[in-house]
């Protein structure tokens, strides 16, 4: 055999045999991944933003154990802060807008991404179980304003006066100086936001809120913004926001997170991710001087985590494992 002819074949045997080498070598590797390093999926899990999150995972909780479907659940669960007047952020007891009204925003979405919204809407104190009948009996995903109203009072609900006693000296108090400037981690920056990843590994999730207190009559927030405040694609992860909804509606926020899930970032890169970028865009903006937005995200692994601006943000968890316990987001600036 001549050399040259020697030299193809042999090259020719060598790559078959090194590619055959590679490929052995990758299918093991991939055949580790999936069972001796694949950690088991913790499920179900309940995150919901803010200490409020632990009373609302207590009640999603049970209702999950009971049997119930897992957006009956949250409907439940964040139930717990819309009914509470002393959580001043949602539902009943929330504080109101510029007019003394108490206008709500709510949305939810379930594993089919199928979902239901309201947005300005008043006088009813569960918003979040409004968004559910949109979601189960209109072909639309939102009913804003008198609209929502009409339709809620169609399916039954009661219409009641949300502004309580103590909300309503809040609002006298600020009409002193009527200075508007969101507070930074306080409670008219405390929508509820609840993400699920129920027994059978599907992904569901709920946001509430009052909004920005003092915010003008007729302004609509992130949070029943499907995109905005609560994004999940059942065969990535859910995100959830938290904070000023004009900055997390101009970055289309929690679409943004599993998004980057979806490229492989585990839920703390990318609720960093998007919280960076929203910073960035904000530095030299008027709204910085206040500005604080946190993310809650899980994915399909029950991997969990939250990141904000600001220090203070942080998020409650249930699993069978640890219980139901608060954790610390990571941030972004040390600044309160
Ligand atoms: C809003 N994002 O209306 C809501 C308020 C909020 O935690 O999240 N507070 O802008």
């Amino acid at each position: 055999m001549s050399s040259r002819r020697k030299f193809i074949k042999n090259t020719a045997l060598g790559t078959v045999g090194l590619s055959a080498l590679l490929s052995s070598f990758s299918a093991s590797a991939e055949a580790n991944k999936n069972t001796s390093k694949a950690k088991p999926v913790k499920k179900p899990l309940v995150i919901s933003t803010w200490r409020h999150g632990l009373a609302a995972n207590e009640e999603a909780w049970k209702q999950l154990n009971n049997g119930a479907a897992p957006l009956d659940a949250i409907v439940a669960g964040v139930g717990v802060p819309e009914a509470d007047p002393d959580v001043r952020s949602v539902g009943y007891g929330g504080l109101p807008d510029r007019e003394g009204k108490v206008t709500l925003d709510a949305c939810i979405m379930d594993k089919n991404s199928d979902c239901g919204s309201v947005s300005f809407l008043q006088g009813i104190k569960h918003p979040i179980a409004v968004a559910k009948k949109v979601l189960d009996e209109t072909p639309h995903v939102m009913l804003t304003g008198k609209g929502a109203l009409q339709f809620a009072l169609e399916k039954g609900f009661k219409e009641e006066n949300l502004l309580t006693d103590k909300s309503k000296e809040s609002w006298e108090k600020w009409l002193e100086k009527s200075k508007y400037q969101p507070v930074i981690n306080i409670e008219n920056h405390d929508t509820i936001s609840m993400l699920v990843l129920d027994e059978e590994g599907n992904l569901s999730g709920g946001c509430t809120t009052s909004g920005a207190a003092w915010k003008l009559h007729g302004r609509v927030g992130d949070s029943p913004i499907i995109g905005a405040g609560l994004f999940l694609d059942n065969e990535v992860g859910a995100a959830a926001a938290t904070g000023l909804g004009e900055a997390v509606i101009r970055t289309a926020g929690s679409a943004m997170v599993v998004e980057l899930m979806r490229q492989g970032k585990s839920p703390y890169e990318a609720c960093k991710e998007i919280v960076e970028r929203i910073y960035n865009k904000h530095k030299n903006h008027k709204d910085m001087a206040y500005l604080q937005v946190g993310f809650i995200a899980v994915n399909k692994k029950g991997e969990h985590a939250g990141y904000s601006i600001r220090p203070g943000f942080n998020y409650a968890v249930y699993d069978k494992e640890n219980g139901n316990r608060m954790e610390d987001a990571g941030f972004k600036i040390k600044k309160k």
